[in-house]
């Protein structure tokens, strides 16, 4: 047996939107896949890998995990960065699921078993309307979803994050925000009219839907820490199982006095990609979910360290799970959200059906849960053939503005 990698490809795709794609061969024909997709700047990490990751791979030992995260992490010298850590990230994916393959057993059997039956996972409400978001409350649940993200377009504002122009009501694949029409699209923010809006939303969507089923809500880095603590404040009677990027998380520290004010559960850190990142959010506790993904956090290797490390801090897991991580880093990251003590929750946006086409996966959701399956390795295929009818085509993340032009966070 030769577990010596003989081929390292990368692959690029968009059946609806862009994936990247790292698909590892080693001599014996056994096939491992990563997930590489950095949205909006996609192509930074393809070349990041084909020019200078790939000899590297060539003849090295696909079992050996650690010592190839350690080496590619060290060897790159400069440090950190979401290009970096998310080329790192597809080649250990791909790693843990040769080695898995060759095992015969899942993923998630080889990160120490399960600590759980299932992963819970919430999903995303948006409308142009209260009346608009809540019917996608109502079709969410009938979907058997138990968590909920809401978002709305705030009046008087010229678009609400987290709803898609033109967008049709309770429309499950309402928000892709990456879009290929033209340059960055640019949408209006008014951070007052929104934080006296959101609490008067959450008032309607708990007396419409009552006490149960778990509420969460993302600001998106668009506030200042003196704001986003008048929204956790506000927020505190609707109960919200968490309130993401309240505030740009370019200084942690900000977070203190947000947590000053509030009580309502802060989750952060979709940005982030280093355990050393969320050194003083976690071991200061100033957020309660990490959100990082395993996609753009170096992989499962090293998102497993910043969620044991999160741990020891009673800090827990909130995986990114939106359309633009591909269904490879969605299958990694539910191998480890199932393995994990401290899990917490995992986003699930759902991929359009085309994404489907390419990936073959095996991991499914009933009744809240999502499971990542029993096939070995990771439980997902590309399909090459399905590939080629979906080529690459550029696409930009929106930008937003202030009233008077001032460039705002998006
Ligand atoms: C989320 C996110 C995303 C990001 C997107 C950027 O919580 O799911 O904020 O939707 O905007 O991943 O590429
Ligand atoms: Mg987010």
């Amino acid at each position: 047996m030769s577990t010596r990698i003989r081929s390292f490809e990368v692959l690029v795709s968009a059946p609806s939107r862009n994936f990247v794609t790292v698909r590892i061969t080693t001599d014996d024909g056994v096939v491992g896949l990563g997930d590489a997709t950095l949205n909006g700047r996609e192509l930074a990490v393809v070349a990041y890998l084909r020019e200078h990751v790939a000899a590297l791979m060539i003849g090295r030992d696909a079992l050996r995990i650690e010592d190839t995260w350690q080496f590619l992490y060290r060897s790159a010298y400069w440090r950190r960065g979401p290009v970096t850590m998310s080329a790192i990230a597809a080649v250990d994916m791909a790693l843990w699921d040769i080695t898995g393959r060759i095992a015969g057993m899942p993923v998630y059997q080889l990160l120490g078993g399960a600590s759980r039956d299932g992963v819970l996972c919430y999903a995303h409400a948006a409308g142009n309307d209260l009346d608009a978001l809540a019917e996608a409350v109502r079709q969410r649940q009938q979907e058997g979803f138990r968590a909920i993200r809401l978002q709305v377009a705030v009046p008087g504002m010229a678009a609400g994050y987290g709803v898609q122009k033109g967008a049709r009501r309770g429309e499950r694949y309402a928000y892709e925000p990456a879009t290929r029409a033209g340059l960055s699209v640019e949408q209006g923010w008014d951070a007052r009219a929104y934080l006296s809006y959101l609490p008067h939303v959450f008032e309607q969507m708990r007396g419409e839907f009552g006490a149960g089923p778990m509420f969460l809500h993302d600001a998106h880095h668009r506030l200042t820490p003196i704001q986003a603590a008048r929204l956790g404040a506000s927020l505190e009677p609707y109960d919200l199982f968490w309130l993401e990027d309240v505030t740009p998380v370019d200084n942690p520290e900000a977070l203190r006095l947000v947590r000053e004010h509030t009580t309502t559960p802060l989750a952060i850190g979709e940005v982030l990609n280093t355990v050393w990142d969320f050194r003083t959010l976690v071991q200061e506790q100033l957020i309660d979910y990490v959100r990082a993904s395993v996609t753009h956090a170096g992989g499962i290797t090293h998102l497993k360290r910043i969620f044991e490390f999160a741990a020891m801090y009673q800090v827990k897991s909130g995986s990114h799970g939106p359309t633009d991580i591909s269904p490879v880093g969605m299958a990694a990251a539910l191998h480890l959200d199932l393995a994990i003590h401290n899990f917490g929750m995992q986003e699930y946006m759902q991929h359009d059906p085309r994404v489907g086409e390419v990936f073959r996966t095996s991991y499914t959701f009933d009744d809240g849960m999502l499971h990542p399956g029993d096939a070995p390795g990771l439980g997902v295929d590309y399909d090459d053939e399905a590939a080629a009818g979906f080529p690459y085509a550029p696409a930009y993340l929106p930008a937003a503005r202030l009233a008077d032009g001032t460039a705002h966070e998006w």
